[in-house]
Formats: C-alpha cells, structure tokens, sequence
C-alpha cells in the first residue's frame, strides 16, 4: 500500500479546518507537509513499518505532531483531530472551496449562517438569494458563486497531472519486474502529459493477459479493483482511476498508438490513411486496396505495421510523432514533411530562475536550497522570494529594504555555492501594470520575475504587455495565474503579449508547478511562433520541488518548444547574457 496521496489529502483537509477556524500558522504548515508527503518517493506505509514515526519525521517539512498523525492514519485509517474538526463543521471541505472565491473561511461563514454543507446546498442558497443576506457577503458575491459552480463540478472530475503521474509511474515500475510482461508503457492522456487527466491508462505487452491481470489486481497500489477481465481490468490507486490493458506483443505498436490518443490526432492519421489505401486500428495497420469490404473485420487485407509505433507512423509515411504532440494541433502535416521540432527534454534544463527560501514563504533556506539545486544537477539558480505587493497576504513578502539585505545574503551564498546563485525577485503585478518594487532595487538586483497574484479574472493583455515591457522585469512569472481546477486565470491576446515580450527582452514563464503549467500549451505554441523566449520554472517552495520541472518540460514540449526556445537551456554565461 502507498497512502501518501491519501495522507496528503487529509492534511490539506485538516489546514483547510484550521484556516477555517482562524489558527495562524498552523495551516502553512500543514499544506507544506501534504505536499512534501504526496511527492514522497517512498511511501509512509513503508517508512512507518521500517522506522515508525521517526522515520516519516524525516521527509521534509513534516514535524514531529504531523508524523504522529501520519502514523496514525497508517495504523487506523483515520486521525482523530481531523473527525474532531469535522464534526465541528460537517462540510465537503474540497468540493466547497473548488469554487473560485471560496476558501475555508468563507465555508465556515455559510455554514454558521445558513447550514451549508454541500456544492448543492450552495447553489441552492444562492439561487434563493439566501448568500446576500450573510454578513460579509453581498449580490455581486453570490452572482460570482453561482457563475462559478459548474466550473468547480467540472473540474472535480479530473485529476491533476501531478498526482496521476507518480501513480503511472509506480505501476510501469512494478510490471516492468515481472517475467509475464514483455513491454508496457503509459497510454492515453498522461502519456500525452494534459495537465489534468481523466483516467490513467497503461498499456502491457504479454502472450498471459490473465495472469498480467491477477498482477495488477495484486499490486501494492490498488486499494480496490473496479473490474476485471481476461485482457483488462481497471482499479481505483490513490484515488486515481487506472485502466489496464493487456495485448499480445505483435499488436504492441499498434495498441499503443490507438490508445494514447488523442481521438482527433487519430482521426486524422486515420483519414490520411484511408487516402492511401491503408487501414489503421488498435490491431495493426492493414492494406486493404485489393479488398472489397475493407470495413468487413478487424483484421483484413494484409498487414504492413503493427509491432511497434514507429512502424505504424512510418506505414503512413509519417516520421514518429511524440506523444506530447498528439493533439490534432498540425503536427500530421509537419510529420508528412519529417519537420516536427525538436523537442526539449528535461535533460536540456540547466538551472531555474524562480525559486523561494524561508525569506519569504519558502520552506528551506537560500543554502539548502542551493545545495539541493546541486545536487539536482542545476549549473545555476536564481533565488526570487516575494516582494510585498498587491496579492501578497499574512505578511508574506519583503520590503525594498528587505529585498537589497537579502540580495546581499544570497550574494554570499554564492561566493561558497558550487553553482552561480543569482540575485532575483518575484515582484507583483498590480492591475495597472505597475510593479511592486522600487526601480533602483529592481536595477540592483540580477533577476526580476513578475507575476500577477490579485485579480486575475478578466482580460489581462493590458497588464501584462505593461509588466512585460518595463524596462528592469525579465520573466513574467505564472501570467495568467491559473489554478488548474480552481480558476481558469486572465484571458490573454498571446500573440500580442508575445510580441511585447520579444520586443523587450521579457521571457514568457512555463511555471512548472503542477497545480499551474501556466503558460499552457497552446499559449507556449502561439507565443514562440510569436518570437518569444519561454523559461521553465518550478517556482520551488522546497528541496523537493526542482524534480518538477519535468511537468514544466512536456508542458513546453506540448507547446512544440525546441531548447533555443528555452531561455534556462542556456547556460550560466547565455542566462546572464539575455538578463543584460
Ligand atoms: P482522459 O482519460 O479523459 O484524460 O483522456 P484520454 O485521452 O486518456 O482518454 P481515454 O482514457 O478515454 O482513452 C484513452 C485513449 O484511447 C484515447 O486518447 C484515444 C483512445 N480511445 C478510447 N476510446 C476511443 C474511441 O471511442 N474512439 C477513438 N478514436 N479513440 C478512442
Ligand atoms: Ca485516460
Ligand atoms: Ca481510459
Ligand atoms: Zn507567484
């Protein structure tokens, strides 16, 4: 068993009742750990059987208290300060405050007023006009939640890309040790990498479907199994649902290629198929030119391709399309003239430009998180806490003053750092354009990321071409401030904000953090065939956070990026060169 995603989600939950009931502190503390814990390479159950509490106390940011709750959870299924909280306030804490402009203080509020318990009692509240009539809440309020309930249904439904992939990750790991399986692979949407994802698909290779499926009915992972047959199955792991399915290893290829997807991009391989006599499906590609009913099974005329996926494009004369690109977005075209880009890897990422310590609401210091960043293999950093500023609440956020003492401090770090550590900050951009900080500062310092962090709803062209184009700002951070499943963040022109950004030396960020990947993929194509320069970010809150750069990568990737289109792909010397 792994229950770190499940712990994770019972201490959100658990900070989201404390913030509920005015604790301070305490419910920072507490998400930091539900992160920490869900990226966990090793799972509580194994640290609590190995090592009890002590070892769990050992992943980072989780204390002695949390540990013991986390032991708790493990040996019992439940923590009994969570039941006491929730019994406190009997309310679907996560589906509530997945309405944009809801968080737990306001749940608390609705449920003390009117008795709200549910997204149904919500909206039922609000459609009687009941909400304007609690304190605090007035007819512009409700018309916002009611506005914004079928996006927070929606998005219940699918899982963050960030959660799902170590789960996939997981399994491909374990059927990769076993004799029975001759190849598997992720399919579907997480093989694509789409920032949410519905279902998790894997694909195995094996002459024994049976016995693949009893494997996976016994994995460690699932904590049910849904269904299963003789060549597929499907099992609820860490709340996410997984689909397997088992084919005989000469229709590898083609399976996998059926089954990754996306339906359009296939469509279109099959369309361009059919042209040429040929016929595509999950079993093989087959000529059918010589045959009278090419529609009349699944396997006739003779078979050209089908082992594995490089033989299926090439069959259709294509060269192979990446997974990231298949998405019906040009890419057969480009595939037909053997012009697809050359994608950025994670291995191509050299260093990260926004990362936070303990100076703003980080959780590691600049030296640990340098070390770390080492370690990870980065040839450099720039170290970009939160300046005070439109956004920045509880006191999160340095002061000018702040900000030239700390530069001071990180310019020490590097004289010891094995790798260049820069002098940055993460400034506000407030709703006119304007940045948070003083421009002799911002000149003092070597790299200035800039981010909208309040009112982000609405059209953000405007602001954001401003930010881009003053003259001391070289990233603009996170720019529609999306939260994947909770708000969908500005509009934005992109070719215009693109255009802005190349004009003035300002690059466009792809902020890694997997509740983000903002830019988006679509907006990463518009804005680099635009003759903007992107840069991958985790916008790291802890040690931990650089391994996400990979969700920043094949967010890029998606968005057709090609390492020259990648400001941190540079080294050192080209960073330093582009910053001025
Ligand atoms: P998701 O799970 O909603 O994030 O998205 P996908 O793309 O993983 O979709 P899923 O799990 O329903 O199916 C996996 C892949 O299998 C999908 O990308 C394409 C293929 N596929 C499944 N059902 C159909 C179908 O009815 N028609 C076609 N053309 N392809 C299908
Ligand atoms: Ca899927
Ligand atoms: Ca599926
Ligand atoms: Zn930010």
């Amino acid at each position: 068993m792994n229950h770190n995603a499940a712990v994770a989600d019972r201490l959100e939950e658990m900070a989201a009742h404390l913030e509920a009931r005015d604790v301070e502190y305490k419910p920072n503390a507490y998400r930091r750990a539900a992160d920490s814990v869900r990226s966990n390479a090793v799972s509580v159950d194994r640290l609590h059987a190995e090592g009890g509490e002590d070892a769990i106390a050992e992943i980072d940011d989780v204390g002695e208290a949390i540990a013991a709750k986390t032991a708790e959870y493990v040996e019992t299924g439940t923590i009994g300060e969570l039941e006491e909280l929730r019994e406190g306030l009997p309310v679907e804490m996560d589906a509530l405050t997945a309405v944009e402009g809801i968080g737990p203080k306001t749940v608390a509020s609705l449920y003390d007023a009117l008795g709200i318990e549910t997204l149904d009692d919500l909206e039922a509240a609000a459609e009687a006009g009941e909400i304007r009539t609690v304190k605090g809440f007035g007819a512009k309020t409700e018309s916002n939640i009611l506005e914004n309930i079928p996006f927070a249904r929606e998005a219940r439904a699918r899982s963050l890309l960030g959660d799902a992939r170590p789960v996939a990750d997981r399994l491909v790991a374990f059927f990769e040790s076993h004799d029975a399986v001759e190849a598997v692979e992720t399919a579907g949407s997480i093989r694509r990498w789409r920032p949410t994802i519905g279902d998790v698909d894997v694909l195995v290779a094996s002459e024994a479907g049976e016995r693949v499926v009893d494997l996976f009915a016994s994995w460690e992972g699932a904590d049910s199994v849904i269904e299963a047959g003789s060549n597929k199955a499907s099992v609820r792991a860490e709340g996410e649902r997984v689909d397997l399915r088992v084919v005989v290893p000469g229709e590898f290829g083609a399976a996998l290629q059926y089954f990754t997807g996306s339906k359009d991009h296939n469509v279109a391989l099959r369309n361009r198929a059919i042209g040429m006599g040929l016929k595509v499906n999950e079993y093989g590609v087959f000529d059918v030119s010589g045959v009278d009913d090419p529609d009349g099974g699944q396997r006739v005329g003779d078979r050209v391709a089908g082992e594995t996926e490089a033989d299926v494009y090439d069959a259709v004369g294509l060269s192979f399309v990446p997974p990231d690109l298949r998405e019906d977005r040009g890419e057969i075209e480009r595939a037909a003239e053997d012009a697809l880009p050359t994608l950025v890897e994670t291995a191509d990422v050299r260093g990260d430009l926004h990362l936070h310590t303990t100076a703003s609401d980080g959780s590691a210091t600049v030296e640990e998180m340098v070390e770390a960043a080492a370690e990870y293999g980065h040839e450099y950093v720039s170290v970009a806490d939160h300046a005070t500023g439109p956004g920045m609440v509880g006191g999160v956020g340095l002061d000018d003053d702040g900000l030239l003492a700390h530069a001071d401090a990180i310019r020490a770090a590097d004289d010891d750092a094995s790798i260049d550590v820069l002098a940055g900050v993460e400034a506000n951009v407030g709703s006119d354009g304007s940045i948070s900080v003083g421009d002799d500062v911002l000149d003092a310092l070597d790299c200035v990321v800039a981010s909208p962090h309040s009112a982000l709803d609405g059209d953000g062209t405007d602001r954001l071409v401003a930010a881009a184009e003053h003259p001391a700002v070289d990233i603009l951070g996170h720019p529609t401030g999306r939260l994947l499943n909770q708000r969908p963040g500005h509009d934005v022109d992109i070719e215009r904000l693109a255009a802005a950004a190349a004009a003035h030396g300002t690059a466009l960020e792809i902020n890694a953090d997997p509740r983000r990947l903002d830019l988006g993929s679509r907006r990463v194509k518009a804005a680099i065939e635009a003759g903007a320069t992107v840069v991958i970010n985790t916008d790291a809150h802890g040690t931990g956070a650089y391994a996400n750069a990979r969700f920043g990568v094949h967010t890029a990737r998606r968005g057709w990026a090609e390492p020259a289109d990648v400001l941190n792909c540079r080294d050192a010397a080209g960073v330093r060169a582009f910053l001025g």
